[in-house]
C-alpha cells in the first residue's frame, strides 16, 4: 500500500527560519551584552577621571595656599642673624597663627586643613597637609644640607584619606 507522502512546502523553511531567529536573538543578545559592559566601563572610567581631576584641583589649591603663606614670611626669625630650622618660643606645632618665618612650618601637619588664624576650612574632611622645610644647595635644589645655605625649600604634601594627591615645592632665599 502506497502511503501518500505529503509535502508541506515551506515547513522546512519555516523551521530553518525559526532556528535562525533563535541564533540571531542569541547573537544579538551577546552583542548588546558586550556593548553594555563596554559602555559601563567607559562611564565608570569617566567618573573616575572626573573624581581624580577634582581631587587634584582641590589638592593643588590646598598646597598652594599654605605654600604661598609660608614663602611670604621672612627667611628666619625676625631679629636673628642665625637660626636653625625650628619654631621659636611660643610658636605651636598645631597652630600656625603666630608663625613669622618660613621654617616655623617645618613638620607642620594638619587634618582637616585650617586657615592661618586656626579656623577649620569647611568641606575638606579627610584632607591632610604636611609641610617640611630644608636648607638646600643653590646649585642643586634637590640636595638638602645640614647647614644654612641661605636657601630654604618648602615642601607641601597633600593627601586625601591617606592617599597622596599632590606635592608642591617653593623656595625662600635669605634676601630682604
Ligand atoms: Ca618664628
Ligand atoms: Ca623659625
Amino acid at each position: 500500500m502506497h502511503r501518500a507522502r505529503t509535502n508541506w512546502p515551506g515547513t522546512a523553511r519555516k523551521l530553518n527560519r525559526q532556528g535562525l531567529n533563535m541564533v540571531e536573538v542569541a547573537i544579538s543578545s551577546l552583542i548588546v551584552g558586550v556593548m553594555l559592559v563596554a559602555s559601563l566601563r567607559v562611564v565608570g572610567q569617566s567618573f573616575l577621571t572626573q573624581r581624580m581631576n577634582a581631587d587634584l584641583a582641590t589638592a593643588q589649591f590646598l598646597a598652594e595656599g599654605i605654600l604661598s603663606e609660608a614663602l611670604q614670611l621672612s627667611y628666619m626669625e625676625p631679629g636673628l642673624t642665625t637660626s636653625g630650622i625650628a619654631r621659636e618660643t611660643g610658636e605651636l606645632a598645631a597652630n600656625r597663627t603666630n608663625y613669622d618665618d618660613v621654617d616655623d612650618y617645618h613638620n607642620y601637619n594638619e587634618s582637616p586643613p585650617k586657615s592661618k588664624d586656626n579656623v577649620v576650612l569647611t568641606g575638606f574632611t579627610g584632607w591632610q597637609r604636611t609641610v617640611t622645610v630644608h636648607w638646600v644647595n643653590h646649585a642643586n635644589l634637590t640636595q638638602t644640607s645640614g647647614t644654612d645655605t641661605g636657601f630654604k625649600r618648602v615642601t607641601v604634601v597633600v593627601r586625601r584619606n591617606g592617599t597622596l594627591i599632590t606635592t608642591a615645592r617653593g623656595f625662600r632665599g635669605n634676601a630682604p
